[in-house]
């Protein structure tokens, strides 16, 4: 099954385009978990977001670096958080790679294969060989880094290259190099004209992964409204703090589950 397959199938089932992203920092879960498990806590407190969420997402988003910032444990924890997550949610790895063609090629296997994630953030500045090991996982989604949503976007992503700014070009290459149909694109909800642009470019049949909801203040309404395709999907609307920190005490994951939920619900109401 293609990661967009399983994607809208999950999309249907939940009637959701909420994708949780668990950027599950230490430091920031409740104390008392903290206290309990040590550094393990993250594996526990990503299990009860799991458990209380399931039922209202599209994906999960793991960033990396919270994992990688635990060192050997960290890693541990990411490939164990693979593992409580029900096997048809598509799991997107928010590694943001990017290199020379063999060591993309070993950052493809190590995502792909060893973790089994479905898709991965990629910036895509390196040009086509650093994406293009990524790409012959068919049935798995590389997501190019487009129009980012903070604040220093615009240093180069705006910047005008033969007529028109830089994030366009890029938008057009992931549209051309789209020939197995398993590129998206990230564009932030911090800039939701760009996000109308961009899918103007990509077209309908390819997924824009929309994080800056929630912490970083983007506008719900029309980064869904400017994302979503003619059929109304596939922008996959990502939202990591505001929603695992909804609470910091024993309630965390209902709280969780009632942000996740009213997230949900107005997503729906901008798609409708
Ligand atoms: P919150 O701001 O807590 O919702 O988290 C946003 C998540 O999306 C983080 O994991 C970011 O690294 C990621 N992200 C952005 O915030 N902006 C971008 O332009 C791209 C990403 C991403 O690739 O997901």
């Amino acid at each position: 099954m293609s990661f967009l397959e399983k994607l809208r199938a999950v999309a249907r089932r939940n009637n959701s385009w909420l994708c949780i992203g668990l950027d599950s920092e230490f430091p920031r879960l409740p104390s008392f978990l903290r206290e309990r498990h040590g550094p393990s806590a993250v594996l526990e407190f990503n299990r009860a977001i799991i458990e209380a969420t399931a039922d209202l997402v599209c994906a999960y988003k793991p960033n990396l670096a919270f994992y990688e910032m635990l060192g050997p444990l960290g890693l541990e924890i990411l490939y164990k958080t693979r593992e409580l997550i029900p096997q048809e949610i598509p799991i997107i790895a928010d590694a943001k790679r990017g290199d020379i063609e063999n060591t993309a090629r070993a950052y493809a296997k190590a995502l792909f294969e060893y973790y089994r994630f479905d898709a991965v953030t990629v910036n895509p500045l390196m040009g086509f060989d650093s994406v293009a090991p990524f790409l012959e996982y068919s049935e798995k989604c590389t997501f190019l880094l487009v129009r980012t949503s903070n604040p220093g976007a615009r240093d180069f992503q705006e910047l005008n290259c033969d007529g028109k700014p830089l994030y366009q070009h890029v938008a057009e290459k992931a549209r051309q190099w789209n020939t197995r149909k398993n590129i998206g694109v990230v564009v932030g909800a911090t800039a939701p004209n760009e996000l109308a642009i961009v899918r103007r470019i990509v077209g309908d049949e390819m997924p824009i992964l929309v994080p800056g909801i929630g912490a970083q203040a983007g506008d719900l309404e029309r980064a869904v409204k400017n994302s979503v395709n003619a059929h109304k999907e596939l922008a996959i609307i990502n939202v990591s703090r505001s929603v695992i920190f909804a609470s910091s005490s024993e309630d965390f994951a209902h709280a969780a589950r009632h942000a996740a939920l009213s997230l949900r619900d107005e997503i729906n109401r901008a798609r409708a």
